[in-house]
């Protein structure tokens, strides 16, 4: 398998905490964001999203971060990131949902982007914008923690695709400099997954592509 990526990308970041804890090798392809490569004509032919990630296994091209760990998890059963019972696969989509349709797309680089360049806000009113969106789904998201729940990850003792969206959520938060103790319990499954070998490994630090 390929892995179009960008070590600073959260959602590239989902995908490969899926594939570190699946033990699955991959070829790293980088897509420089800063350079806007994921815009360039040969790449927008592969994913008309223009975007990273995206996962490339034999004749398959596949976007869509969950839809590539769903597939992930077709493909690659063991560990299952998405439980097969009814009630804990729609808790565990419940919080993957609440972060990656709720939180990232409104504070993605895009989005940002055409805040600045088109609507002419100043950097001040860029990150306001950011922290207030950040502060909005993260309450939602302790909350549904705080009911739901339980053990060391976000929906019980094993990782979930609830964990590999919500580290790289609050790694992105932390470098935007959210404060984020307001939320106590999604802080303790975001320490207690970063000192698992398998979302360090996926850490944007580790990527081959990765700069300061
Ligand atoms: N819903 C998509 C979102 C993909 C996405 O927007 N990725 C970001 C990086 S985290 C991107 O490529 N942004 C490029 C841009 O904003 O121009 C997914 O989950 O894969």
């Amino acid at each position: 398998m390929q892995l179009h990526s960008f070590f600073n990308s959260s959602t590239s970041y989902r995908v490969r905490i899926a594939l570190a804890l699946k033990g699955l090798p991959y070829e790293y392809l980088p897509v420089n964001l800063r350079k806007q490569e994921q815009r360039a004509a040969d790449y927008v032919a592969k994913n008309p999203s223009a975007g990273v990630p995206l996962l490339i296994d034999g004749d398959t091209q596949l976007s869509q971060s969950l839809a590539i760990v769903d597939y992930l998890d077709a493909t690659h059963p063991e560990p299952r990131l998405i439980p097969a019972g009814t009630l804990e696969r729609a808790r565990v989509l419940e919080l993957s949902d609440a972060i990656s349709c709720d939180i990232h797309p409104v504070n993605n680089m895009r989005i940002l982007r055409y805040l600045q360049d088109v609507l002419g806000a100043s950097e001040e009113q860029k990150n306001a914008w950011y922290h207030h969106w950040i502060r909005e789904g993260m309450t939602a998201v302790e909350a549904l923690l705080a009911r739901h729940g339980h053990g060391a990850y976000c929906y019980g003792d094993a990782p979930t695709l609830a964990d590999c969206c919500l580290v790289p959520q609050m790694a992105n938060a932390q470098r935007m400099g959210c404060d984020l103790s307001a939320y106590p319990r999604a802080m303790r499954v975001y320490e207690h997954c970063n000192a698992q070998p398998a979302f360090q490994q996926a850490a944007p630090t580790q990527q081959p592509d990765y700069t300061k």
